[in-house]
């Protein structure tokens, strides 16, 4: 049987089950090629909650499902990770349609916002379309780790990687572009500034596919060079590298989480796709700029609730509710301000966790419901990644947990059949390319014929605001926080080490206490070459990797800003 990959990935890779729950990469699949991840790999090596407990004491899932059912409609709280992003597991927000709910980001928001800003949707750009590029610029992703199923389309490309630290697709690039955290705004300024005095700019995208270039290049150049060279910790000569390589060539840009980690991070993102704007790398093959796109774009949404209140994960506060409802997802770990969700939490008079495995926050749950997994229920797949929809049959079954759709139906809200969901979303936007199932807008390059603003054309930026000042740029270090390659988020096998610079030279396995002048937290460091001297790096998954992120929220985008906050060292 054939399956999906249920998880916040890019890839969406296509699984080949067979009778013993063996899992593979399907060979035939354009984007699987036949390998799977660390994650799918070990798959069934990882220890499942078993059964459902009231304070740690087993009672039955009909006992769960009654203690539910008592309290959700009080004062309560819906909180959803994203632990499996099959589209079945919004069906519980109706059962929950009396519960205020947590909406906003902790993933990619502010930068989805920006470019949104500019091209009215954020449409993917995966490997099919990388392929047939000449220059691939991978600005603050890590493909090597995140999305390594891009890794086939980049052979033969010339890459140019952005990143404040040294990745490993930045070791084996032509370029790598040692950037200071926070600089990206200021290098897509630096290098469209330089761009226009070498008449790089494309006049006829310009004038028949955009709007506002006018006032984007008068604000462009309006800041000092000396100021976008500073900021960015790139120089001229630097940036000139870059544009000899990219100049007449077809390129993409592959965008990760990295660079919209900020306050201002929507403004980031839309500086680097007006930079690419201007060059006209837009709707032509080769040519586009991808992120983690809206991959339910045009599809239908028959799980979308009429809430009493929307709360934003970045700020959540967990403190005032009676009850309050988590699934698929670790809040205590992955949720800035780790201090602030725990005390949170520990107020609240009822928290239920509904996931697949214990965790920071089903340490801190009342009463813990099993979930079954991905093999075990229908579902459908829709990634960010690519552009392909992914078919998620249910292909087992055990004694173990309950679905998403059954504990809806348990709960007593009228469903139709789990089949029919999946039907009616599937076939609302999507076609088949040589028999596989695609997003219907895929059929076309994006934005081949149009952006989807109000006025159909990329419309350019020509403002932002940053309110870091100059000493905060000089003292103390960023925190990095990226992803491991054998976790996902806080799934599976994580990393626990503080990762420091050579330069402090702090011995391996040593504890540091670090502090942000709010909060402080000891962590076990290892030395890492691959860091700038004002950098540290925490993994996500690494159990205190939030202790020290910020309580706070993007400007726009409602969405997390780790890297808003630096940190210092108080003893070692
Ligand atoms: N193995 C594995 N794969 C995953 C995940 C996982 O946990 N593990 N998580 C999944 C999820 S939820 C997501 S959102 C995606 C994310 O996919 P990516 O965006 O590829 O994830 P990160 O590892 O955070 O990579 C971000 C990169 O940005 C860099 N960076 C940090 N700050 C800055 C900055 O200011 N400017 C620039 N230019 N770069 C910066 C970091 O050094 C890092 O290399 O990955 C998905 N894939
Ligand atoms: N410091 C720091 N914080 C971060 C990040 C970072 O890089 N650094 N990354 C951020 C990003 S990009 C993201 S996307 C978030 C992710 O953070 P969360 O949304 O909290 O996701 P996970 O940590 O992956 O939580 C996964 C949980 O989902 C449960 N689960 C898995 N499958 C199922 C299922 O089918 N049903 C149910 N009911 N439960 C299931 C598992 O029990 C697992 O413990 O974290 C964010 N937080
Ligand atoms: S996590 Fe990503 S790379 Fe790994 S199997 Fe799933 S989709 Fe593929
Ligand atoms: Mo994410």
């Amino acid at each position: 049987m054939i399956t999906t990959c249920p998880l916040d990935c890019f890839d969406g890779c296509s699984i080949e089950v067979d009778d013993k729950l063996n899992l593979k990469g399907e060979k035939a699949h354009p984007i699987t090629q036949g390998y799977l991840c660390h994650h799918m790999n070990n798959f069934h090596k990882f220890a499942r909650i078993e059964k459902p407990t009231l304070h740690g004491k087993e009672i039955s899932i009909e006992e769960a499902i009654s203690i539910v059912k008592e309290k959700k409609d009080k004062n309560s709280l819906y909180y959803k990770g994203s632990g499996n992003l099959g589209v079945m597991q919004g069906i519980t927000k109706l059962a929950f349609a009396n519960s205020d709910i947590a909406k906003g980001s902790l993933c990619e928001g502010a930068g989805s916002f920006g470019i949104e800003e500019g091209r009215g949707v954020d449409l993917t750009w995966g490997p099919i379309q990388v392929e047939k590029s000449d220059v691939v610029i991978i600005w603050g992703r890590n493909p090597s780790v995140t999305n390594s199923h891009m890794l086939p389309a980049l052979k033969g490309k010339t890459i140019i990687v952005i990143d404040p630290y040294k990745t490993d697709i930045a070791k084996k690039a032509d370029l790598h572009v040692n950037i200071k955290p926070r600089g990206d705004i200021y290098l897509a300024m630096l290098l469209s500034r330089m761009a226009y005095m070498e008449q790089m700019d494309d006049e006829e995208f310009i004038e028949n596919r955009t709007e506002n270039f006018d006032y984007f290049i008068d604000f462009v150049n309006s800041q000092p060079i000396v100021m976008l060279e500073y900021r960015s910790g790139v120089c001229m000569i630097e940036a000139q590298k870059i544009l000899s390589i990219i100049k007449g060539k077809k390129v993409s840009f592959l965008l990760g989480v990295g660079p919209q980690k900020y306050s201002f991070g929507h403004s980031v993102f839309r500086s680097i796709d007006s930079f690419a704007a201007m060059l006209g790398l837009f709707g032509k093959v080769g040519c586009g700029v991808g992120y983690l796109s809206s991959s339910d774009f045009g599809y239908a949404k028959p799980f979308q609730s009429k809430n009493k209140k929307t709360v934003y994960k970045p700020t959540i506060d967990f403190s005032n509710y009676d009850f309050v409802f988590i699934q698929g997802g670790s809040p205590v770990n992955q949720t800035p301000c780790t201090p602030k969700i725990k005390e949170g939490l520990s107020k609240a008079k009822f928290v239920v966790y509904f996931g697949l495995y214990e965790n920071e926050t089903s340490k801190m749950a009342d009463l813990i419901i099993p979930a079954k997994t991905f093999l075990e229920k229908n579902d459908l797949k829709l990634s960010y990644g690519q552009e392909f929809v992914g078919d998620m049959p249910k292909i087992s079954d055990t004694n173990i947990g309950i679905s998403e759709y059954e504990l809806c139906k348990q709960l007593g809200v009228e469903l139709k059949s789990e089949k029919e969901y999946i039907k009616e979303i599937k076939n609302s936007n999507s076609t088949l390319r040589d028999g596989r199932a695609i997003s219907k807008i895929y059929e076309s390059i994006p934005y081949e014929k149009e952006f989807y603003t109000d006025s159909g054309k990329f419309e350019f930026f020509d403002d932002f605001y940053d309110d870091f000042k100059e000493e905060d740029l000089e003292e103390g270090f960023y925190l990095l926080n990226s992803k491991y390659n054998k976790s996902l988020n806080s799934q599976f096998k994580t990393n626990q080490f503080l990762y420091v610079p050579i330069c402090l030279g702090l011995k391996d396995n040593q504890t540091i206490k670090l502090s942000n002048g709010t909060y402080e937290c000891d962590y076990i460091v290892k030395n890492d070459e691959n860091l700038r001297d004002d950098c540290m790096l925490l993994y996500s998954g690494h159990k205190d990797s939030n202790m020290l992120t910020p309580h706070a929220m993007s400007e726009e985008g409602k969405s997390a800003i780790y890297q808003e906050i630096k940190c210092q060292i108080v003893s070692s």
